[in-house]
């Protein structure tokens, strides 16, 4: 099942994200977060429409006043507002970032095939690598046990301790390889660097996933360390604006896309993934640097799609618009689809809000694999049909505004619509209390 993070009200243009070309090119720009919700809601419809299974994970609380009380701007709420954006504006963008939107950072998730007690394991992501999405962990950490409560089913683990050496970015950073969903699978760790050993390491821009954090999580998920693999990203990539593995990689059952200098040692990932899934041959669709360099790639996100499997048993690729925008980019797509690869099918879409702060298709869903058991246990006002859909459209047209500038985040009405759309949502999505302005009494 894919989760997807629904947008946020206060979707914006700050360039938080350091490392991440489009959040950076972005910033100042007029946001449209209306557009940015519903265009986030079709592409969840479209998968929906495609016979596949689709939830839905809420956003977070924003501007997160109690953040900016912790930061020591006090008073009244307009008056927090007032002197964040007089005296820090930078805290004041990071306490209305919307990045929650993007679910494959919320957290690693291993089905029950692959742990030691058959549970499904969750770690919300710690992302330390920006503040305004270090914030995110404590919501995640409720939403995600609000979905998932029943812990005969459902393992909950604490985000890794909050420091850059353990720094962990969720599921962008994870692969899971398998014959079947339900069988146990070979999980690959991809991280940047190394936060205790020297080696390499990008020069420019921070490598936010670390071989510890990593190793952390594959521990407390029960996982075979047979079928757990660890790869190192190529620094150079990471420089060149591949902020997370999926910029550049995507897996699905036993097929692996990913680009020739995805890896630090490619052929050796390639090697140690067969040899921990044994048999049958695992499917490297490898897409070389002469064909669609790096750049290119992080360019249209050509990797951040997704790549499911059909009811007919045939894979296909949930591409941005950007890809077939790009003649190249997608002159390769069409050759794929002649080769004899499980992927036969193209399916493009507009995310074009997200994709403008560095979140493609793939940034925007965290894959939960369940058995029907699990499935059953699950929080069922998350699930998409065709009903919720429509409630949530009415939703959005409801609270969200078209555009958000810099200067509208100082803006009291803005905080309190943020809080009366959530408060709504809480009822529609069936999750009881999950954000301070309700637990605290705002
Ligand atoms: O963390 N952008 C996000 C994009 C995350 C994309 N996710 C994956 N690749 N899985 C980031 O860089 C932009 C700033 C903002 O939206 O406020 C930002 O944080």
């Amino acid at each position: 099942m894919n989760f997807d993070g629904l947008v946020g009200t206060t979707h914006n243009y700050a360039g938080l994200a350091f490392g991440n070309l489009a959040s950076q090119r972005s910033a100042g720009a007029a946001s449209n977060p209306r557009a940015a919700a519903q265009q986030g809601l079709r592409k969840m419809k479209v998968l929906h429409d495609l016979g596949l299974r689709q939830a839905v994970l809420p956003p977070q609380e924003r501007p997160a006043m109690v953040v900016l009380r912790q930061l020591g701007f006090g008073g009244s709420d307009a008056a927090v507002l007032a002197g964040a954006g007089r005296t820090a504006p930078r805290l004041l963008a990071a306490c209305c970032s919307a990045a929650s939107m993007w679910a494959a950072n919320a957290a690693t998730v291993s089905p029950g095939a692959d742990t030691a007690d058959g549970r499904v394991h969750f770690t919300p992501a710690n992302l330390i690598s920006g503040l305004h999405r270090a914030i995110e962990p404590p919501t995640t950490a409720r939403a995600l046990q609000a979905i998932f409560a029943d812990e005969s089913h459902f393992a909950h683990h604490a985000p890794l301790p909050a420091v850059e050496r353990l720094g962990d970015e969720g599921a962008a950073n994870h692969m899971r390889l398998c014959s079947e969903y339900g069988a146990a699978g070979v999980e690959l760790f991809v991280y940047g660097k190394s936060g205790f050993a020297s080696g390499p390491a990008p020069r420019h821009f921070p490598a936010r996933q670390s071989l510890e954090a990593s190793r952390a999580v594959a521990r407390l998920h029960g996982l075979a360390p047979q079928r757990s693999v660890f790869a190192q990203q190529n620094p150079q990539l990471i420089d060149a604006g591949v902020f997370h593995n999926d910029v550049i990689a995507v897996g699905n059952a036993h097929v692996l896309l990913h680009h020739e200098r995805a890896f630090v040692e490619p052929a050796a990932v390639q090697r140690r993934l067969q040899r921990a899934f044994g048999e049958p041959p695992l499917c490297f669709i490898v897409v070389p640097e002469a064909r669609i360099n790096a750049a290119q790639a992080v360019d249209c996100y050509l990797f951040n799609s997704q790549l499911v499997t059909l009811a007919s048993g045939e894979m296909a690729l949930i591409l941005p618009e950007e890809c077939r925008r790009s003649a190249r980019v997608w002159g390769w797509l069409s050759e794929l689809l002649e080769q004899q690869t499980p992927i036969r099918r193209l399916v493009v879409i507009d995310v074009t809000e997200s994709m403008r702060n560095g979140g493609g298709p793939a940034c925007l869903r965290l894959r939960v694999v369940l058995t029907a058991a699990q499935l059953a246990a699950v929080n069922a006002g998350v699930l998409l049909d065709e009903p919720l859909f429509e409630t949530l459209g009415a939703w959005v047209d409801r609270h969200y505004r078209d555009q958000l500038t810099a200067a509208d985040l100082t803006d009291p009405a803005l905080l309190v619509e943020s809080r009366t759309a959530l408060d709504e949502l809480t009822g529609i999505l069936r999750l009881g209390p999950i954000y301070p302005f309700q637990l605290l009494g705002a």
